[in-house]
Formats: C-alpha cells, structure tokens, sequence
C-alpha cells in the first residue's frame, strides 16, 4: 500500500518495476541475493549476502579450495603469486553455521596500492576491449585506473566466494556442479559429460592445468596459449558447467525475467569478459530439424526416487530446461570468453589527455584466463541455481526448506494426486 512507503521515497523508486526480483527500494528482500564491492588493488573485495536460510553448515576448504582454483590455470600473470585468496566471514555465521542474518565475507588484497601513484599510475591511453573508455567518459575523467580498478575481474573472486556458499546449501539436497574448459582459442575436447562419468572428470580436470578433463585437448591449449604469449598476444575459449540433481520447476514460464534460462544467462553475461552464452545445444538448435533437437521422455520406475522422479530422455539437448524451468534432467550452460584486453604488443589506441594516436598503456595480466573463467562462472551458475532452489521452496531454515522439498518431490512422485489434496 502506498501509505506504508517512507515519504522520502520519490514517485519514481516506488513505482520501480524491479524485474530481477530485487523488491523493495532495489533490496532484495525474500529471495537469496548477493552484491559484491571492492577494487582490484583497494584493501579488499567484499561480498554481502542476503536471504541464506539458517544452519546452512559452512564448507570452509569448499569455498577457500574454489578460489584456489581461480587463483590457478596455466598462462595466469604475475598477481597470482602475491594474493592467497581466502573467505574471512565477518557476519552471518556463528558456529560455522548461517544464523539467517546478512552473511558478509571478505577476501583480502595483498597487493593493495590504490592510493599510491607511484604504484598505480594514471593510466591514459585506454586498451581497446576494456571497460577503460567507456568508463572514463562515463565518469568524465581521462585516468581509465578508476574504472579499471572496479572492472578487472580481480571482482570475479567475490562471485566465487558466494557460488561456493550457495554450493554448502545445495550440496544438503544433493545437487552438484561440474565445470571445464570446453575450448580455448581453436582447441577444444568432445568429451562427453554425462551423471556417470562427472565424478571421474572431476578428477581429471583437477590433473590439467588448463582445467579440461582430456589430456590430448589440454596440450593443445597449453601449446595455443604458449603460442600466444610467444606473440605477444591473449586468448579467449569456452567454458562450460554441469549441474546434477536439479529437481524439476525451478524457475518458472510465467514471467520472462523469471525464466531460469534468462538468469543464467544474466549471470553468464555479467561475467567480465564473456560475450556469448548458450543453453543445451545453443545456437546449434537453430540448424537442425525439431525431430533433432526436442530430447524424447520417458519413465523408469526406478530412478522415481531421484531428482528426476523417474522421467527419462533419451538425449539431453536442451540442456535441462525447458519453457524456462529446469525438466530434472542436468543443467547444461556453456559461456565465450574473449581474450584479455591487455596485450604485451599493445593495440592502437588514443591517448585521452591529447587525442593523439598511440598504443594502448600495458598493466600486467594473464595471457589467458579461461582455466579461471571456468571457476567463475561454475559457481555464479550454482549461487544462481540456489536462488531458484530457496525462491521455489522458502523457509527461514534449512529444517523449512527441507521440508518443503521432500514434501514437493513426495507429491511430485504421486502425481496424480489423491483427490482430497487436488
Ligand atoms: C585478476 C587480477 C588482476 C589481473 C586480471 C585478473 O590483477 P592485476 O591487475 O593486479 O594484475 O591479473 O584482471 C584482468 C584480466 C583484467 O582485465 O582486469 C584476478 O585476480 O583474477
């Protein structure tokens, strides 16, 4: 009702329409949310968490072993060896368990030199593919270092931290995620992901140093990205993630911005550096006759009691979503990363204090980031999959929350129901 909105909101914030599912005054109130602040050489990066039922049992090595991960990856520069990145939890959690309160967690910049310009110069001449243009105009200044400080995707150690916490709440229903380097550059491995062989693939991407389960392929993309340092140059890839054990219904078709595949490719997108985003078989979907596309359901009675509740395909193209609701089958999201903006053999660019041409300014950076990428985006898709999981099942707890679940899959295997609960 109106009359309960604070004067001091203005007609336009009450009037928002806040498509994302953010309520109140651009806070997001029901529902699991997570923003995040800090630059990539300020103190820290800090990541606020709102909406985590309670006695969600936190898994320290899970969420300190996930940024390790992003940490890692073969053609990462020289940062790597000075930060170890680590979730410092200031607030949300007692016991090693969420208490429903904001969870805010921490993770320190050792390399942190914001304010010294001896350091961290201004930076003039703008890398074409950064966000340094565009921002500086956007904030009417010619030092891109204030825009590029927030852009870096140092930022995407934050989103890893709060995949990961969302992961110690889906692994309690059994829901699990896989991610690897499909591609990188023109190599790319074929192999196949399937909920028998993931385990197995886990420990094979976890053997590569570019995070691709196939030997052979991981070679290539070792030798791609030699080749690109030797140039002078970065590459971008694929990546792509699994999740297992989604039920079926999360997310919904009734309103576009509540579709799970248009979350998943907000999250997707708002990786740094990503520029494409596909669902099952993606783009290639388009090419092929309907008959080649629709995967074919049928029933086993005895998987009735897994998150499938027993309906079966014969293949998985759509990739676990169908009229934006996940079907049971696994979730299947690839991501394109392009190559990093910042090349050793800089690009034409413009300095911004004269106009005049010259090459765009060098910062270190990685010759390649998509091992990292693949981390990222594994657990931003997993934070995402939670928040669906925590809107379709409620509950300030995880006894709630619990309930809720078995009692939806309960009725879900009975299907149809008995009349005196129709
Ligand atoms: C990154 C940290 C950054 C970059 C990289 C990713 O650290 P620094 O700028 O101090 O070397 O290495 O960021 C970018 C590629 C970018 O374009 O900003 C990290 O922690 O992942």
């Amino acid at each position: 009702m109106r009359s309960s909105i604070p004067s001091n909101l203005n007609d336009r914030q009450v009037n928002r329409v806040e498509p994302s599912g953010y309520g109140y005054n651009g806070v997001d109130m029901a529902t699991l949310s997570y923003q995040t602040a800090g630059e990539s050489h300020g103190p820290a990066l800090i990541i606020l968490v709102n909406g985590m039922p309670a006695s969600v049992a936190i898994d320290y090595e899970l969420i300190n072993g996930e940024l390790r991960r992003r940490q890692g990856g073969y053609g990462r520069g020289g940062r790597q060896h000075i930060e170890t990145d680590t979730a410092e939890f200031l607030s949300g959690v007692r016991l090693d368990q969420t208490i429903g309160a904001p969870i805010v967690m921490r993770i320190a910049n050792r390399d942190s030199r914001l304010d010294d310009l001896e350091k961290t110069p201004r930076l003039h001449r703008p890398r074409p593919g950064h966000a340094d243009l565009a921002g500086s105009i956007k904030w009417l200044t010619t030092d891109c270092r204030e825009t590029l400080e927030r852009a870096s995707a140092r930022e995407t150690a934050s989103r890893v931290a709060a995949g990961a916490l969302a992961r110690c709440l889906l692994g309690a229903f059994g829901i699990e995620v896989f991610g690897f380097v499909r591609g990188l550059g023109t190599s790319e491995t074929h192999v196949e992901v399937t909920p028998d062989n993931w385990s197995a693939l886990v420990k094979a991407r976890n053997d590569s140093d570019v995070y691709c389960p196939d030997e052979a392929a991981s070679e290539q993309m070792r030798q791609t990205i030699r080749q690109a340092k030797e140039d002078g140059d970065t590459v971008g890839g694929i990546v792509e993630t699994h999740i297992f054990g989604c039920p079926p219904g999360l997310g919904t078709c009734a309103n576009w911005f509540e579709k799970l595949d248009s979350r998943l490719a907000a999250t997707v997108m708002g990786i740094q550096a990503f520029k494409g985003v596909e669902i099952g078989l993606g783009f290639e979907a388009a090419r092929r006759p309907g008959s080649q596309v629709h995967d074919q359901i049928g029933f086993d009675e005895s998987r009735r009691n897994t998150a499938s509740l027993g309906f079966t395909r014969l293949t998985n193209r759509a990739g676990g979503t169908e009229g934006g609701m996940t079907n049971g089958q696994p979730v299947i999201v690839r991501g394109a990363m392009k190559p990093i903006s910042t090349l050793l053999k800089p690009l034409q660019s413009v300095d911004l204090n004269t106009r005049e041409v010259s090459e765009a300014a060098y910062e270190r950076s990685d010759v390649c980031a998509v091992s990292a990428a693949s981390v990222v985006m594994e657990n931003a898709i997993a934070f995402e999959v939670a928040r669906a999981f925590v809107e379709k099942f409620g509950g300030d707890t995880m006894i709630e929350l619990r309930q809720n679940y078995d009692r939806f899959m309960e009725l879900a295997r009975q299907l149809p129901l008995p009349e005196d609960l129709a």
